[in-house]
């Protein structure tokens, strides 16, 4: 996969030589191009902003560099290939979600201008769409400064997903053993040697050796957690994906079926 990245701070995508993205791209993997947006304006001050038109606070990029520097990402791409998907960071866009990185790790070349200010001028969005597939993209409901962290997001969540980068052991958990098949589910409690450390032990259960016990163990714990910190997944969860024992711990958790099915709280929520 290419991946091009036109921003005015190149520098805040450092990260990029780093780790699981940095060793896919030294393994061949992922080709990833930063290039500096204000290489793309013409005056001495190498201007990408001004002000907002209608008036209002802050400022807004200007398109004519925009313009010239995606043209010239785009037109270095080769003849009769696959053109890219343009990806916008901000934070009136899509929300950016596991099903999407899937989506976009399929792509042979993903573009992401991260912008500064209040954003890029509209018609920048506008011009692209016309030729291109563009998603606007958010990747959380808080306020960033820019879209530079959301491209490291982004990237990561792509890069991990590609053929090749995962090791065996990393590799992406055949759903219909994980404890909970993620987006249904959060991920339970880990532990690793010492097997006391600081006056704490490990659950029993988890040196038993019994595969079974421990694979049912690991599930209420995901539901535990799943419960206390994002119940909407046990709303939104098709019921038919929680069988007998499922239905148990959610039951001592004060979780019970309505009359659609789905599953809310239906006692007092249960401490720790
Ligand atoms: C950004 C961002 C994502 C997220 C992404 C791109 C470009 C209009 N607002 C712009 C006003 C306040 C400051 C904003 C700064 N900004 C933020 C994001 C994002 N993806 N989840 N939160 N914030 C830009 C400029």
């Amino acid at each position: 996969m290419r991946i091009d990245v036109v921003t005015i701070f190149p520098e805040y995508l450092e990260p990029l030589n780093v780790s699981l993205v940095g060793k896919a791209r030294a393994r061949g993997l992922l080709d990833v191009r930063l290039h500096d947006l204000r290489e793309w304006t013409h005056d001495k001050h190498n201007t990408v902003d001004d002000t907002p038109y209608g008036g209002g606070p802050g400022m807004v990029m200007k398109p004519d560099p925009w313009g010239e520097a995606l043209d010239a990402v785009i037109g270095s791409g080769v003849q009769g290939e696959e053109p890219p998907v343009l990806v916008v960071p901000t934070p009136s866009g899509r929300p950016f979600t596991q099903e999407l990185a899937v989506e976009l790790s399929e792509k042979p070349w993903l573009v992401f201008t991260p912008a500064r200010y209040e954003g890029i001028d509209r018609r920048v969005i506008e011009e692209y769409g016309d030729r291109l597939d563009v998603r606007e993209v958010s990747i959380g409901d808080y306020v960033l400064a820019g879209g530079e962290a959301p491209v490291l997001v982004m990237v990561e969540a792509v890069a991990r997903l590609l053929p090749g980068v995962l090791g065996n052991a990393e590799s992406h958990r055949d759903d219909s053993f994980a404890p909970g098949a993620m987006a249904d589910l959060l991920e339970g409690p880990v532990y690793t040697k010492p097997p006391e450390w600081r006056g704490r032990g490990i659950p029993d259960v988890l040196l038993s050796g019994h595969h079974g016990k421990i694979a049912r163990w690991r599930r209420d714990e995901a539901f535990r957690r799943t419960v206390r910190n994002r119940p909407d997944l046990i709303e939104r969860a098709d019921p038919a994906a929680f069988d007998k024992k499922d239905r148990e711990i959610l039951s001592i958790l004060g979780w019970g079926p309505g009359p659609d099915g789905r599953f809310g709280r239906v006692a007092p929520d249960v401490e720790e």
